[in-house]
């Protein structure tokens, strides 16, 4: 018998993207990181403009209605004027759990001195843990691969 597949949201957070202007290559990429591992199932996919209540809205279907176990943002999180997806996720988390995105930093400061310049945030949500990505291809695989190998038991301690 197998062992049950967590479920993952890929939540794609980008003006560009949303309205048509440019076609999202980092949410792909993780979809296709995640179905590769086999602890997980990419359940969900969804592009949304750069804007607090439309951030919200997803994370918190995904979460409540939806019950993902994990939800991957990619975007939004540097210091451009219109970057809120760390807003948009501190106001919906029960819970932080900054040391994951702790984590992120530290690593990928061996990689590129510019992950700095992230402003990410990792939380739970009653039974989801959602984690912020930077909005790059590169940049969201190397913080994904930096915390998958602890996620799985993550998430075993939250379900
Ligand atoms: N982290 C890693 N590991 N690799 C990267 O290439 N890019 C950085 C940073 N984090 C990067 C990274 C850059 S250049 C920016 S501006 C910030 O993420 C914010 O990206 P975002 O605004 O697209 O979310
Ligand atoms: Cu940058």
């Amino acid at each position: 018998t197998h062992a049950k597949k967590y479920s993952v949201g890929i939540l794609v957070v980008s003006d560009s993207c949303s309205s048509g202007v440019s076609t999202d290559k980092s949410g792909v990429n993780l979809r296709e990181v995640i179905n590769n591992n086999e602890h997980y199932l990419a359940e969900n996919y969804a592009i949304v403009p750069d804007d607090i209540p439309s951030i919200k809205e997803k994370l918190i279907q995904w979460s409540d209605t939806v019950g993902l176990s994990l939800i991957l943002t990619t975007g939004g999180t540097g210091f451009s004027p219109t970057d809120v997806t760390p807003e948009a996720t501190r106001e919906i988390i029960d819970k932080d759990a900054s040391c994951l995105t702790q984590t992120i930093l530290l690593e990928s400061l061996k990689i590129t001195k510019f992950a700095t310049l992230s402003r990410a945030v990792s939380g739970i949500r009653k039974n989801t843990l959602i984690l912020n990505l930077p909005g790059s291809k590169k940049g969201s695989q190397e913080s994904l691969e930096i915390v998958l190998p602890v996620l799985k038991h993550a998430l075993d301690l939250i379900n």
